[in-house]
């Protein structure tokens, strides 16, 4: 019989774009502490972290902000948002409550251009912090 491959449900490779950190993390030649990673997500710790736990979860595929989030698959769109929510709760910091913010464009001071999302929690954070 002839031999049928299965349908792939692998992620397309990652583009990386030229001078970016977090997609030199991605490609493991720039150092990060990293706490979970699937096909489509990876996150880590923020290098500058704001309270005591601060992780950050990227799309392994580059766009720059939620600006660009129609460019990803729904897949990635997806596991973006359950990886939060996932590193959140290995992180010991779901039952207490936490934070979940992207900084997207001028006005909202982003610092990196591909797109993130910042988890933050594991004490009382200030209402006007982070
Ligand atoms: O936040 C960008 C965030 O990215 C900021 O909190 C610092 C963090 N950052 C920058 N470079 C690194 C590396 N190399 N590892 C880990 N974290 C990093 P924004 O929302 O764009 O203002």
């Amino acid at each position: 019989a002839a031999q049928v491959a299965p349908p792939s449900t692998a992620a397309p490779a990652p583009v990386p774009h030229p001078d970016c950190v977090f997609c030199r993390i991605i490609a493991g030649t720039a150092p990060s502490r990293k706490v979970y990673e699937n096909q489509y997500v990876l996150a880590f710790w923020d290098i500058r972290p704001r309270a005591k736990v601060h992780l950050l979860v990227i799309p392994k595929q580059h766009v720059a902000s939620l600006k660009e989030l129609d460019d990803l698959s729904v897949e990635t769109r997806a596991a973006l948002l359950s990886a939060c929510v996932k590193v959140a709760r290995d992180q010991g910091i779901l039952e207490d409550g936490f934070r979940l913010i992207s900084n997207s464009g001028t006005n909202a001071s982003q610092s990196v251009f591909h797109l993130h999302f910042h988890v933050v929690g594991g004490e009382r954070l200030r209402e006007d912090a982070i």
